[in-house]
C-alpha cells in the first residue's frame, strides 16, 4: 500500500532528524519513493516557539495503517522525541496523511489527516511531489486545496525554489 507522510522537527539539528527519520524508515523495510524539498515554516497552532523544518514523503510497504502508525511511534521515541503539550515543540514528527482511497476515523487513528487541508506547511511540500493525489473525503485535489487554502502562514523552500515567489510567475 502506498501512503503519503508528513515529517517535521523545530528542536535541535531539524534537517538532520528528517534525514535521521528518512534512514530509519528505509532501516524498517518502508520503500521512500518520493520526498519533497524540505521547508521552513512558519509554527502553527502555538505560536511562540522555534519554525520548524517540514517535509512530504510518498512510501510503499506492506504495512497496514495500524502497524505503520506503531512504527512511526516507535522511530519518534528513537529519535528522542519528548512528550510537551499538543502542538508545542518537538524534535520530530511523523504523521500520517493520506493512505490511497482509505478512510479511518478511530480513537488512535484518523486518515486523512484531520487538518491536513488546513495546513500550508502540509500542502505545499505535498503538492510539490503529488498535485493529482486525491483526498478522499473532501474529493478534491491536493492542487484544488491548495489554491483554496486560507491559512496564510509563512512557508518556504529551503532551497529557495518557492513556486509561489514572483520572480517565478514570469
Ligand atoms: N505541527 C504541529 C503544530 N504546528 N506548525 C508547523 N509549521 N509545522 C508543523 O509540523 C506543526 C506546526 C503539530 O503536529
Ligand atoms: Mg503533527
Ligand atoms: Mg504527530
Amino acid at each position: 500500500m502506498k501512503y503519503f507522510l508528513s515529517l517535521g522537527s523545530n528542536l535541535g539539528r531539524r534537517s538532520q532528524n528528517l534525514a535521521r527519520a528518512l534512514k530509519l524508515l528505509e532501516k524498517a523495510g518502508i520503500k521512500i519513493l518520493k520526498a519533497s524539498s524540505i521547508y521552513k515554516t512558519q509554527p502553527v497552532g502555538f505560536k511562540n516557539q522555534p519554525w520548524f523544518y517540514n517535509q512530504v514523503i510518498q512510501v510503499e510497504t506492506s504495512l497496514d495503517p495500524f502497524s505503520l502508525l506503531s512504527l512511526l511511534k516507535k522511530i519518534e521515541g528513537q529519535l528522542k522525541r519528548k512528550k510537551t503539550f499538543r502542538y508545542g515543540p518537538r524534535s520530530i514528527d511523523l504523521d500520517l496523511l493520506l493512505a490511497e482511497k482509505s478512510v479511518i476515523n478511530t480513537r488512535n487513528l484518523k486518515i486523512p489527516h484531520p487538518r491536513m487541508h488546513q495546513r500550508r506547511f502540509v500542502l505545499e511540500p505535498l503538492n510539490e511531489i503529488a498535485p493529482n493525489a486525491f483526498h478522499p473525503v473532501k474529493r478534491k485535489k491536493i492542487r484544488s486545496l491548495l489554491k483554496e487554502l486560507a491559512d496564510d502562514s509563512v512557508v518556504l523552500r529551503l532551497d529557495g525554489k518557492s513556486p509561489l515567489r514572483k520572480s517565478h510567475l514570469k
